[in-house]
């Protein structure tokens, strides 16, 4: 029985890796996603028709921010990596080991607790000054049911009156009691920035203060079925005499 001859691995070129380049490209991506963040996120969903979508776009604005030089790091291992190490056909080697390195350790782990400590406390502050703004007193009720795939609206103190299209008076707070007939779908308010889930047998609420005149889109945004794309309407803001003149025509009364 022959015995075959053990064949020693080939000499590995240990290739340094260029620390200062990944630097510089971490420092040029953080540059692009702070830009980003600033101006692109909050601008996708139109101007704010609430203080409540003024809140959400801060925070958007904030956590994106925060979020930016986290991403734009492992952007930059990754890249720098494709290029350093890039390989036509079948590779020989592998790159340089990464093992533990304590100081980096500590850092990422301090690093990532401030960053979480600060948007948790963020997050739990405008949560709750959202909330609290909202459930002024003297509310406008709205009740909202959701089906394969319209919204219907409902008001229940101004004589029941029922429409395909939501209205609301200006700078009166609101509060919607939300349920569905079906699946689950989620109501949203895009521009009033307001979202909460519709599910059948159960009513969520949720609650905004318009303070925009003009006509904004509600939008389903939970998949619901086939149709769920064409699950929208128009939510309408419009002056507090004129919200009167409108509940009288659909035979109720203010
Ligand atoms: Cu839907």
């Amino acid at each position: 029985m022959s015995v075959e001859p053990a064949v020693a691995d080939p000499p590995r070129r240990h290739s340094r890796i260029d620390y200062w380049r990944i630097g510089w490209i971490w420092l040029a991506l953080t540059i692009l996603l702070v830009l980003f963040s600033i101006w692109v996120p909050t601008r996708l969903m139109g101007p704010p028709a609430s203080p409540t979508m003024r809140a959400v776009e801060s925070t958007m604005r904030v956590f994106s921010i925060a979020a930016s030089p986290v991403a734009a790091l492992v952007w930059a291992v990754a890249i720098y990596s494709l290029i350093r190490w890039k390989s036509k056909g079948r590779p020989t080697e592998d790159g340089p080991a990464v093992r533990g390195y304590g100081p980096v350790t500590i850092t990422w782990a301090a690093v990532s607790t401030v960053l979480c400590v600060f948007l948790l406390i963020w997050g739990l502050a405008e949560m709750t000054s959202v909330t609290s703004a909202a459930e002024a007193s003297n509310p406008l009720v709205v009740n909202v049911t959701g089906q394969q795939w319209v919204w219907t609206f409902s008001y229940p103190d101004e004589g029941n009156v029922e429409s395909d299209q939501l209205y609301l008076p200006l700078n009166r707070p609101v509060v919607f009691h939300v349920t569905s007939k079906d699946v689950i779908h989620s109501f949203w308010v895009v521009q009033m920035g307001i979202k909460v889930d519709a599910n059948p047998g159960v009513t969520t609420k949720t609650s905004v203060t318009p303070d925009k005149l003009g006509t904004f889109d509600v939008r389903c945004a939970e998949l619901c079925g086939l149709r769920h794309a064409d699950m929208e309407t128009a939510a309408h803001v419009v002056n507090p005499a004129d919200f009167t003149t409108w509940i009288a025509q659909n035979g109720g009364h203010t």
